[in-house]
């Protein structure tokens, strides 16, 4: 029997839309908050937390402003910003291998205090490997499966808390979930 060329394309064509859908895959990221509603945004102890008229990207018109006055340890309670969805309900970020916001530092270079909160009440609290430079927009990220590690439930993000050391003003934006590293470039 003779095969064409064209037949088999066709042939291959017809296969390929009788397969069976595959699951739905993830959006490249999922924003958990950006501040462009206003809210989702509150202070720990010893420190205000406003959100600002200013963004670092071209449509973000609003970010988080941290400050506080007296440097110390922030621990998970202390100097840091308490970022929550708008709805106030947990995220799903399963699908996702990093947490990743913007930061900049008007205080210098410093690490970052990040605590992770799931709806039943685990906290993951640890200082991030990346450094901020003072006064331009860095991109922080952080690898989820440490929270998965510590025993915090990625399916239930409830809440994302950003702390730092010494006293200043420090801003953040968008929160997001990503496994891309180019995420960032979305947002703009
Ligand atoms: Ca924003």
């Amino acid at each position: 029997m003779k095969i064409s060329i064209k037949g088999l394309l066709v042939a291959t064509v017809l296969l390929l839309a009788a397969l069976p859908m595959t699951a739905q895959t993830a959006p490249v990221y999922l924003v958990f908050q950006n501040f462009e509603a206003g809210d989702g945004l509150a202070a720990a102890q010893g420190s205000t937390a406003v959100i600002e008229a200013s963004g670092f990207v071209d449509k973000s018109t609003k970010s988080a402003k941290l400050s506080f006055d007296t440097s110390g340890d922030p621990h998970e309670n202390l100097q840091n910003v308490v970022v929550t969805s708008s709805d106030g309900k947990a995220v799903d970020a399963s699908a996702y291998k990093y947490l990743e916001f913007w930061l900049k530092d008007t205080q210098g270079s410093n690490t970052h205090m990040v605590s992770v909160l799931d709806a039943a009440g685990h906290i993951y609290t640890g200082w991030d490997d990346v450094k901020s430079q003072k006064d331009k927009w860095v991109l922080i990220y952080f690898p989820l499966k440490t929270l998965t590690e510590k025993g915090v439930d990625v399916k239930s993000i409830k809440e994302i808390r950003v702390g730092e050391w010494n006293a200043g003003t420090y801003f953040m934006d968008d929160f997001i979930f990503t496994s891309d590293f180019k995420a960032a470039k979305y947002l703009k």
